[in-house]
């Protein structure tokens, strides 16, 4: 049976990615909530409720486990979706946590992610839980998503953003910067630029994919099959514009986009 990611928009997609890189015989069921995208603005019960209604729609498509592949509904509804579903489901925020911190020599830590992810305070408390005595500079950064699906990368409205979201904790110092969005990862060339070269990257999209990776040997849940695992994308508005931005978040054709009804 396949694998379900869910995520409130197309941006999980990265996360997708990651592991179709590291578990490429596993078949894929992506749900993207475009019909309901942003979470990253909505009240904490209701990002538990889209949650719950996003699994509820996995588990009838008989997925073996499930990713959340959205920080923002990783930050408010995991522990509670792991109270309600029997599924093993597996968030993006404690593999990002465990990879910034596999370093010893890090003590002085960046996050930047949506508002609602950085108002949950999860990485935050994720992160001073595991390690005492820890600086941790966290940013709300809402325009990047909107700049990063108008693939203005390299423009200066993003360079201009940068600088007012990440000169602060930069100044200050940091050791590392968690990008705590599925969209960042499309970002890191930009940021590798702009950032000074000993700031290290911690992206949650390929930290989450190799603790998937884990998580499924663990649990007896890999497939054993050789074939090429097959991806299928559900997304509850379908529009051109989404399914240009799945091209470029998967960087490959997405293929037959379908709609789905919660
Ligand atoms: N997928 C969301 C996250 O990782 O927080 C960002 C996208 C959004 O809410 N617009």
């Amino acid at each position: 049976s396949p694998l379900g990611f869910f995520d409130s928009g197309i941006g999980g997609l990265t996360v997708v990615r990651a592991a179709q890189t590291l578990l490429p015989h596993e078949d894929i069921v992506y749900l993207g909530d475009t019909a309901r995208v942003p979470y990253g603005s909505k009240s904490p019960e209701t990002i538990r409720q889209f949650a719950s209604e996003d699994v509820q729609w996995l588990l009838n498509h008989q997925v073996k486990a499930i990713v959340v592949a959205c920080n923002t509904a990783t930050a408010h509804a995991l522990p509670f979706l792991r109270e309600t579903f029997r599924t093993p489901i597996i968030g993006v925020i404690e593999s990002g946590v465990e990879a910034t911190l596999a370093d010893p020599e890090t003590d002085r830590v960046g996050i930047i992610a949506t508002r609602g992810t950085v108002r949950s305070h999860a990485y935050q408390h994720a992160l001073a839980q595991r390690r005492t005595g820890l600086i941790i500079h966290a940013q709300a950064a809402p325009l990047l998503v909107p700049l990063i699906e108008e693939d203005w990368l390299d423009h200066p409205a993003t360079q201009a953003a940068l600088h007012t979201y990440l000169d602060p904790m930069v100044d200050k110092g940091i050791d590392a910067l968690l990008l705590a969005c599925t969209h960042y990862p499309l970002l890191i060339p930009t940021l590798r630029k702009f950032l000074p070269p000993d700031i290290r990257l911690v992206d949650s999209a390929t930290t989450c994919a190799e603790h998937l990776k884990t998580r499924l040997a663990e649990l007896n849940l890999l497939n054993s099959s050789n074939e090429r695992g097959k991806l299928q994308i559900h997304l509850t508005d379908l529009s051109e514009q989404f399914e240009q931005l799945s091209r470029r978040f998967l960087s490959h054709s997405p293929g037959k986009i379908r709609r789905a009804v919660l």
